[in-house]
């Protein structure tokens, strides 16, 4: 019998990512505004400078979709039915979020393809949060919560059961791929008819105003989603050119001569209309915004470690100088992060970065073969370099490399390098961090205390209302290195001289 033929999960991906962008525009029209503004600044740095995209073709680059939203849910069981949702659309579970240490009560994960092809086909992922009821201190309170939360339904019956069908059938048609995107849309959109009066509304918004955000609405409303921008300074600039509510200072690492993990700006959420249950009075609920993103090197676990403890530090001696302005503060991150190595052999060779190996462009197998045979055989240097190479890394080696430490490289293949035969791309970090996440969480929650939560990170808890383990973002980046060296050593193996 004919195999039936299944629209591609990385399609429905792009088609849904289309869909969810032309609505939000549609309903928060400042995001478009920032929309054009970061195409105007990425077209602006492609004419200066044409490497700005690394030798991918813009065709390729996906420049003008987005590259994350992010939405937060209220129970476990719609955590788990977005799971099962994001899954017909290629996106799976990866990392864990504990953002209650940064006083937001939620716990996040991010879902995302995974791999280089699926990320290059359609590279939208969603940054998704639980709200952690048991945070929510006053017991009415909670009560009150948990009943609203209980009896709303966020998805619409031909999304479940299109998403069943998938799940039995292995794939959707063309027709169902097509009605699975617009029966899934709706959950995200903006609904304006709360289904709680404006004094229960109070009562959440008292508990925390994420707390409101979540339980008073029919749906998870998308919250904000993320272009990409080739120069995040320039476009924190023209976005406060243009007269968008700018936040004062961009999340993450300074500026570098070589990016690493992710540096993040968004503008303040705007104020939506919302009618309260029963006429019990119009009001406005303030919680969407514009958000933009800027990409570097994935950081193996001996950089994340040297990041952390030099965020660390900056955010110290920002919090000692409570009245220094956004430059200011901008310039001690970066006299911080002075300490942190900023050119690319540096960085793999003390093994602070992912890298994927492979020939240089023009470069034979069998050219290569002979070098790598020659210098590992006759060449003491190259096998000393390659001793030399492990050492260094021996200090950023953890069990997550599975033994093959991160900056290491076996002597053949260090002779290829200083050959130029073979080269060490930087591998992308596709991932979120949690203390920016939680400044942008934070700018949007301007006025709220910011509460001490005593609690521990709670991953299990969460995978368990997930109903699936989170993939561990480090032991992706460190398999796709691994990948590199095993492909590249057969292609080698099979051609040796
Ligand atoms: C998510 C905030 C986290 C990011 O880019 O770090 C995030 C939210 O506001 O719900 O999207
Ligand atoms: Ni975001």
């Amino acid at each position: 019998s004919p195999v039936p033929a299944f629209v591609a999960p990385d399609v429905i991906r792009s088609r849904f990512a289309a869909a969810m962008s032309r609505l939000y525009r549609a309903e928060v029209p400042l995001y478009g505004r920032l929309v054009d503004v970061v195409a105007e600044v990425n077209a602006a740095t492609l004419r200066a400078d044409a490497q700005a995209l690394d030798g991918v073709p813009l065709a390729q680059a996906q420049l003008d979709v987005e590259r994350h939203g992010a939405i937060r849910v209220g129970t476990a069981q719609e955590l788990a039915t977005l799971r099962r949702i994001f899954a017909v659309m290629g996106l799976q579970p990866v990392g864990y979020y504990d953002l209650s240490v940064a006083g937001v009560p939620v716990h996040s994960t991010a879902f995302r393809p995974v791999g280089a092809a699926a990320l290059q086909a359609s590279p939208l992922r969603l940054f998704t949060s639980l709200l952690r009821l048991e945070l929510i201190d006053d017991a009415q309170t909670r009560a009150l919560a948990e009943r609203t939360l209980a009896r709303r339904r966020i998805f619409t019956p031909e999304a479940l059961a299109l998403t069943a069908r998938c799940e039995q059938a292995g794939g959707l048609s063309e027709s169902d791929a097509e009605a699975f995107v617009q029966a899934v849309l709706p959950t995200f959109a903006w609904q304006r008819q709360a289904p709680v009066t404006q004094d229960d509304y109070r009562r959440l918004a008292a508990a925390h105003r994420l707390v409101a955000d979540v339980v008073c609405f029919a749906g998870p409303h998308i919250n904000h989603l993320t272009p990409r921008t080739l120069d995040i300074d320039a476009a924190q600039s023209a976005m406060q050119a243009a007269g968008l509510p700018a936040k004062a200072e961009i999340e993450g690492p300074p500026r570098r001569r070589v990016p690493i993990l992710l540096r993040q700006t968004s503008f303040a959420a705007v104020s939506e209309p919302v009618s309260f249950a029963a006429g019990s009075g119009e009001g406005t609920h303030t919680a969407r915004f514009g958000e933009i993103e800027q990409r570097g090197l994935a950081l193996t676990p001996a950089g994340r470690a040297l990041y952390d403890r030099l965020l660390d530090e900056a955010r110290a001696r920002n919090a000692a100088a409570p009245g220094a302005t956004a430059e200011a503060r901008a310039a001690t991150l970066a006299a911080v992060f002075a300490d942190f190595p900023d050119d690319l052999q540096t960085l793999r060779q003390a093994g602070l970065g992912w890298f994927r190996y492979g020939l240089r462009p023009g470069v034979t197998a069998q050219a290569a073969a002979v070098a790598a045979v020659a210098a590992t055989v006759t060449t003491a240097e190259a096998a000393a370099a390659g001793c030399r190479d492990r050492e260094d890394a021996g200090t950023a080696a953890t069990p997550v490399d599975g033994g093959a430490q991160a900056g290491s490289v076996p002597a053949w293949l260090q002779a290829l390098l200083a050959a130029g035969l073979a080269e060490a791309r930087p591998i992308v970090y596709e991932d979120f961090l949690p203390v920016s996440a939680a400044g942008i969480f934070r700018s949007n929650l301007a006025g709220e205390p910011v509460l001490q939560y005593d609690v521990q990170a709670a991953q299990a808890a969460f995978e368990q209302a997930l109903g699936a383990p989170v993939a561990d973002p480090m032991a992706l980046y460190a398999a796709e290195q691994q990948d590199s060296l095993a492909h590249l050593h057969a292609a080698l193996q099979a051609v040796m001289p």
